[in-house]
């Protein structure tokens, strides 16, 4: 370390403030915004830099700091014995080295049981003889939050012991790969915004106001230490087999082991088997078996010296890119995907990856014949982090980016400001292919049978040109394409037919209207009622409904004014496709808010106020802007001032932002 003091100071405050940017995201967003490798290298980087000038350290650096600040709506639990957490280090040398520090200590080389760091957040379970009290998540190690009712909906938590016993146990919460997968893809398909990885799908399905959330969710637990084990268990080996006993899901993989060999052999046999594993884990955790030896070493101020976690290097392979391929998507969106020599990389044959848009092609400079580095963004998304310039062939050029559709040779464009790239040609046959897959698609018409392959021979074999073109098909066109017999022809007529009985917002969203997704089809469905009516509601009319706004209007309007919209729904109509709502009536169902009248006041954490206002008014109240006898409710945040002081003069009824969601909540999963 050459630096001066002063270059030092500035780069301890620029690790602290950043440290503490990502640390807020991940902790109380559960959202992250680096990686954890890349927060752990500037973590240790700083504990380095404070361990080398101990006069910058600071009482309010994150490295003094328990852990993650608690600040969210659930109510908060003050833990009995605090949750430490737990060192870390991330090579073998440095095993090695705290295997030293505990031998000198000791006096003599110990056993440790070796357990598996699974990817998830831990929580604490309190029973009272023997029926579960209390379950809380670690929060900053002192306070955490009440989540008891949420746990209620882990299946592998025991709510009674076989025993009256009262005691105190903690484990890790996680959500396997499995689960993780699906509720990332449900999500996605709903368009909303899919979890980094199982660690902050965990923490955002256990971290719930509405228990009933955690309950759709598939969550699970390992449980790891015994905070007041019996007389007679005197090792963590034991404690776990014992709790075992007790009803409790422990980890089957964890070894008592007596040397650091087996240590080493224990993490090369499972960087191998990790990723065949059924949840997500990210290094292996090391606790000197013997409990009366833990005592001996202690604890610091943050961690227990008898532990430390080893965590896996984050998987990074070297390819070669070797060509960069443009899709047009549905709406004309050309996107880069690189193409590259094909690596394995975390259990997965990689080949490509997406660049997203030219702006980050361009920024990252790949060029083709580049080698670049690649790992998988929370696990699971393969990404290009950067070329390796030093091999970088001499005669390289800067990538050209297109200017024709790779489709249709067209000029592509840039939209006003718009990063990404367009062909803006209607008739673009790679739209048109990627709109017809779209229109047949699950969450649209729900076409069995009509995939990506198939459209693509329709339109090649000039059978289809749009939408309409398929509910005139017959059996007779269906037998020119690929290996369709008589059985696979008539299941794809049905599955067709079967469509033209869809209710209409499952049309309006298979059409593929810019900013028209499946939720925005369905609210103006409910109001409009038919095609008809849609296609001819103004903006005005549009954004009357909660939750439509103005892109989304324009777009519409914008795209039933085109005569070619215009005949294709009449196509479609003369086809027999329905364009009624059958769906149930638009008023808002039975709840707390409909018909009151409420005022929203002071700070609120969850929601924008504009957000919370649509909620209430989606549930059929009137939001108003102050506190009379006609207010029926008043929610109010932090620092909340004179209209609560008025209501509770008024004598009316007050909810918390907390108890407001929750009953808006209620709610939700209802209907
Ligand atoms: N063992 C996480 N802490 C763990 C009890 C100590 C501990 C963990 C562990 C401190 C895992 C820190 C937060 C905490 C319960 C405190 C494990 C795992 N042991 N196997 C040594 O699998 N992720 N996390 N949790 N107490």
């Amino acid at each position: 370390m050459a630096e001066s003091l002063e270059e030092a100071k500035q780069e301890v405050r620029q690790l602290r403030a950043q440290l503490d940017q990502w640390a807020k995201a991940y902790y109380e967003q559960d959202a992250p915004v680096v990686e954890d490798h890349v927060y752990d290298e500037k973590y240790a980087r700083l504990l380095e830099l404070e361990a080398a000038y101990p006069e910058l350290k600071s009482a309010d650096s994150i490295t003094q700091r328990v852990g993650g600040e608690v600040s969210s709506d659930l109510p908060k639990v003050e833990h009995p014995v605090p949750m430490l957490s737990m060192g870390d280090v991330f090579s073998k040398e440095e095993l090695a080295e705290f295997d030293q520090r505990v031998q000198k200590t000791i006096g003599h080389p110990v056993a440790y049981n070796v357990e598996l760091k699974i990817d998830g957040l831990s929580l604490s379970l309190e029973y009272e003889e023997g029926r579960l009290k209390r379950a809380s998540t670690r929060g900053n190690g002192q306070v955490g939050e009440d989540v008891t009712k949420n746990v209620k909906y882990i299946k592998d938590v025991p709510q009674k012991l076989p025993e009256a016993i009262t005691t105190e146990v903690r484990g890790e919460c996680y959500m396997g790969k499995e689960a993780f997968a699906k509720l990332n893809q449900e999500r996605d398909e709903a368009g909303e915004s899919i979890f980094a990885n199982p660690r902050n799908a965990a923490a955002g399905s256990l971290r719930q106001l509405d228990p009933k959330v955690t309950k759709k969710r598939q969550l699970s637990t390992f449980i790891y230490t015994w905070i007041n084990p019996p007389a007679g268990i005197d090792s963590q080996h034991q404690a776990i087999e014992e709790m075992a006993k007790l009803g409790f899901h422990t980890n089957e993989n964890g070894r008592r082991l007596e040397n650091l060999a087996a240590v080493y052999d224990y993490i090369d046999e499972f960087t191998k088997k990790r990723d065949g594993l059924p949840y997500g884990i990210d290094g292996i955790v090391l606790k000197v078996d013997d409990l009366a030896l833990q005592a001996d070493l202690g604890n610091t101020v943050k961690v227990p010296r008898w532990e430390i976690a080893y965590k896996f290097p984050p998987e990074e392979e070297e390819t070669v890119v070797r060509e960069i391929e443009w899709t047009v998507g549905r709406t004309g969106v050309v996107t880069p995907t690189a193409v590259m020599d094909p690596v394995q990389l975390a259990g997965t044959t990689v080949a490509r990856a997406s660049l997203h848009n030219p702006d980050l092609l361009a920024k990252l400079d790949v060029r083709l014949g580049d080698t670049v580095k690649l790992h998988k963004a929370g696990d699971i998304i393969p990404e290009i982090s950067e070329v390796v310039l030093s091999k970088r062939p001499e005669d390289s050029a800067a990538y050209e980016v297109p200017t024709k559709c790779p489709s249709c040779g067209e000029d592509l464009v840039h939209l006003d400001e718009e990063v990404a790239l367009r062909c803006i040609n209607p008739s673009c046959p790679a739209q048109v292919e990627e709109g017809i897959t779209h229109f047949a698609s699950r969450q649209a018409m729900n076409i069995a049978g009509l995939g990506p392959k198939i459209v693509k021979q329709l339109i090649d074999k000039d059978l289809v040109h749009n939408v309409a073109d398929l509910y005139y098909l017959t059996a007779d066109d269906l037998s020119q394409l690929d290996h369709f017999k008589e059985k696979s022809i008539n299941n794809l007529l049905a599955a067709i037919n079967q469509s033209r009985k869809n209710s209409v917002e499952l049309v309006l969203f298979g059409l593929g209207i810019d900013n028209v997704g499946g939720k925005a089809a369905q609210l103006i469905a409910r109001k409009f009622k038919n095609m008809s009516k849609i296609a001819s509601a103004s903006v005005q009319e549009l954004t009357a409904i909660d939750t439509i706004g103005m892109t989304i209007a324009e777009s519409l309007t914008a795209y039933f004014q085109q005569e070619e919209a215009k005949k294709l729904l009449a196509r479609l109509e003369e086809a027999g496709v329905n364009m009624d709502y059958l769906g149930e009536d638009g008023e808002a169902a039975d709840n707390f808010f409909k018909g009151k009248t409420v005022v929203l006041t002071g700070k609120l954490a969850h929601y924008s106020r504009a957000e919370f206002t649509k909620k209430l008014q989606a549930l059929g109240a009137k939001v108003t802007g102050s506190v009379s006898k006609k207010t029926d409710c008043l929610v109010y945040g932090e620092d909340a001032g004179s209209k609560l002081a008025k209501a509770e003069a008024l004598d009316i009824p007050r909810l918390t932002e907390a108890e407001a969601i929750s009953k808006i909540e209620e709610k939700d999963t209802e209907k």
